[in-house]
């Protein structure tokens, strides 16, 4: 038998000197790859990367937590399916989640309708465009209870994505649950309840933010006195990372969001350990692969540093636990199929990360709400990872990698330098109060966004390796306007039948308890809910007093400019814009709109940014502007064009009616184009109603303005 051969060791020397070989133009730094974060990763991790990190000896389980906050991990439990769901009525949402439960799913997620966030009943004249699109349309506990009927509340956890008409809403889970014969204290699930994030991003808020942050406070300290298994805020970076943060911004605002969330409940009395085991977090996880596993990593170190700060002692107040959702962003319109394979991926980087609760997206959420069979995929990605793979058997498979630990050091270094310098701030009330949160946010989107037109970031589909024709897919349709009459019927039925008086005294105390700052209203909004009062009527009762927040329209300027390097097409288009102006004796003008209640309005600050870079005067109408309204702006500030930024799916009543709008207010030179999330079935249907252009998910901004400065020639004759 021969001895084993006995191997030559190579310095990291002789490596670099072996990589010079290979590398373009012999430089091996030139393979280092700069993440939007400011982060270097480089291609080769050695031990020497090792020296100097504190944290690479840990366990699952203990402090710091970064390899889980549970011992076991997987081995013993895996991540919860949780699949965020729901759309038009209350029963047709049931009897999704009824079948996705029975088809493997473990937890229910519930997805509100837009006019239910922002505080309106479906017969509001606000909100006619909204009602049932993009999630599911509550306006009473009978809603509730037919939402949840035949789901027994004391055994399956349920995530409610709410946060601005959060009171009657979580009232209206817990008197339902009490309904079914389920107490308060055998609830389990979350709520989101993160405002914060919402005047950053998200824009689904009611009240201005201290009233808010109050509402939050209630609520932490009514769940850790009276729903002890319920995790009272979700503090979500996801949609951070969706309006185009990058993963050291997302991980850095949503952790000092965190620490506001503890010093409002701790400023209201509560000791740190009674609420602190029930804090949770949601990430996003996109296609940055180790960036992703490292950011959750770093999370759960920086949470333990954060929450140690706040002296916590119960090691629940030390962990980080967290729900994940794959990328929306990241999905393309594009040869849709590809998205199973991002979100294949994406969901492995959560997985390894250490996530507690999964959401995969469907491959077609890109363009319209899942259907059946797009969901079953979704689904069965997290059961083949479940129970195919057997990935679940080891904790945290990443810890020892040379490059996983140096880059979770990084992330969590480059995050926590963001966290000191919101502190310097004032903390992040302030730093959303002042805009700088987001516009920070607005800037890192701006550049991601250059970096995909100018093809220096590639998405197959998109960029790259395009199809020469799409073939279109199924998509699932929501009929508005039956959902809508559906609702007004129940609404009519309930107030025609509940006790008046008492609805109205149950709202009078809630107004008061806002007023005097007293009492606790969750505990208020319960009563009111209890008595049939409606999501619209306990939200108006609170508005009395705290009022509605209008937001400031800040611009980020100068920054997709910077960041697109495909200098040829772009300044060629600028010379067209120009020559425009000499003619027209004016610039371009174009005002870009939101419509409803859709407050997604990432696309449309970037559209702004790039269209004034490009040389067009731009106007940015607020949010939840009506057609009526959208157009007397535009009509004021002589628009050439307006444009409608839409992704919640209300195009096909707001885009009409903005047309008949301008055309009633005598403007119909005033051409109309939309950007957003438009299934390619709905393109001939908006060039009927009179739209000159549309431009869906992956048009470069360039071509779709250079289309906007031709439809506006076309318009002028000139
Ligand atoms: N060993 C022992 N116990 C375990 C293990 C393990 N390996 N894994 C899980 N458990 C326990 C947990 O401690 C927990 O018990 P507890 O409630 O008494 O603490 C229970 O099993 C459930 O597990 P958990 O990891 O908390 O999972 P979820 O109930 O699904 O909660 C969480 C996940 C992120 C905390 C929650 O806030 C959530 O579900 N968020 C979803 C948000 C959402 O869907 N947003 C939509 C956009």
């Amino acid at each position: 038998m021969s001895s084993a051969p006995e191997f030559n060791s190579a310095s990291l020397q002789q490596w670099a000197q072996a990589a010079a070989k290979s590398a373009p133009g012999g430089d091996v730094s030139s393979l280092t790859w700069n993440t939007p974060d400011g982060i270097a990763v480089k291609p080769l991790y050695t031990s020497a990367d090792l020296e100097g990190l504190k944290f690479t000896d840990t366990l699952p389980g203990f402090e710091p937590f970064i390899r889980g906050p549970q011992a076991t991990m997987y081995a013993v439990r895996p991540w919860t399916i949780r699949q965020y769901a729901g759309f038009s009525t209350a029963e047709e949402s049931n009897a999704f989640y009824r079948k996705a439960l029975a088809a493997g799913g473990q937890g229910v997620s519930v997805a509100f309708d837009l006019a239910t966030h922002r505080g309106y009943d479906s017969d509001h004249p606000r909100v006619t465009g909204d009602v049932g699109k993009a999630g599911v349309a509550i306006d009473s506990v009978e809603d509730m209870k037919i939402l949840f009927d035949g789901i027994p509340l004391d055994k399956v956890s349920v995530s409610m994505t709410m946060n601005g008409a959060v009171l009657p809403v979580l009232a209206g889970y817990v008197v339902a649950a009490e309904e079914q014969g389920v107490p308060q204290d055998k609830l389990s699930g979350t709520i989101q309840n993160d405002i914060l994030k919402e005047f950053m991003v998200r824009n689904t808020y009611i009240y201005p933010p201290e009233p808010s942050m109050r509402i939050i406070g209630d609520i932490i300290e009514y769940t850790a006195k009276n729903m002890p298994k319920f995790n009272s805020i979700s503090i979500s970076g996801y949609h951070m990372q969706e309006a185009g943060a990058n993963q050291a911004l997302e991980l850095a605002f949503t952790l000092a969001d965190g620490k506001e969330y503890v010093k409002t409940a701790m400023a209201k009395g509560l000791d740190v350990d009674e609420f602190a085991g029930r804090l949770s977090f949601f990430w996003a996880i996109g296609m940055n692969f180790y960036l992703e596993i490292a950011k959750m990593r770093a999370a759960r170190l920086l949470w333990c540093r954060i929450m140690k700060g706040f002296n916590a002692k119960k090691p629940k107040s030390l962990m980080l636990r967290t729900h994940c959702q794959t990328s929306g962003w990241s999905l393309t319109e594009q040869d849709p199929y590809n998205n199973v394979v991002r979100t294949t991926i994406e969901a492995m980087a959560a997985v390894f990360g250490g996530t507690q609760s999964l959401h995969t997206n469907s491959l077609d959420e890109a363009i319209a709400l899942p259907t059946e069979f797009s969901s079953r995929i979704a689904r069965n990605t997290q059961l083949i990872i479940q129970e195919e793979t057997h990935i679940t058997s080891v904790v945290d498979p990443w810890a020892g990698s040379y490059m996983m630990e140096k880059l979770t050091q990084e992330m969590a270094d480059k995050a926590w330098a963001i966290i000191e310098e919101v502190e310097a701030m004032g903390g992040m009330t302030k730093a959303v109060d002042s805009g700088w949160a987001k516009l920070k946010i607005e800037a890192s989107a701006a550049e991601k966004q250059a970096r995909i037109d100018s093809g220096r970031d590639v998405i197959v589909g998109v960029n790259k390796y395009k199809l020469a024709k799409e073939d279109p897919v199924e998509i699932l349709e929501v009929d508005n306007v039956k959902v809508r009459e559906a609702q007004i019927a129940r609404l009519q039925s309930i107030k025609a039948t509940r006790e008046g008086q008492k609805v109205q005294a149950a709202l009078d105390a809630l107004t008061e308890a806002a007023r005097n700052n007293s009492g606790n209203l969750l505990g208020l909004a319960i009563e009111a809910i209890r008595l049939r009062a409606t999501v619209g009527e306990v939200s108006d009762a609170l508005e009395v007093v705290f009022g509605r927040h209008r937001a400031d329209i800040q611009k980020v300027t100068g920054v997709y400019a910077a960041a697109y390097d495909s200098a040829e097409g772009w300044d060629k288009l600028r010379g067209e814009i120009d020559a425009f102006a000499q003619e027209a004796g004016r610039r371009p003008r174009v005002m870009i709109a939101k419509l409803g209640q859709d407050g997604h309005d990432r696309g449309a600050k970037v559209v702004a940014t790039a269209f004034a870079d490009l040389g067009f005067d731009v106007d940015m109408g607020p949010l939840f502007q009506t057609p009526e309204e959208c157009a007397r702006q535009a009509i004021e500030n002589d628009v050439h064009a307006v444009g409608i930024s839409t992704l919640a799916a209300g195009h096909k009543t707001l885009v009409p009616a903005i047309i008949a709008e301008l055309r009633k207010q005598g403007a119909d030179d005033i051409i109309v184009f939309v950007g957003g999330v438009i299934p390619q079935q709905d393109y001939g249907f908006l060039f009927d109603a009179g739209v000159k252009g549309v431009y869906g998910p992956g048009t470069p901004i360039p071509a779709s303005a250079k289309d906007v400065l031709e439809q506006i020639r076309a318009a002028t004759g000139l």
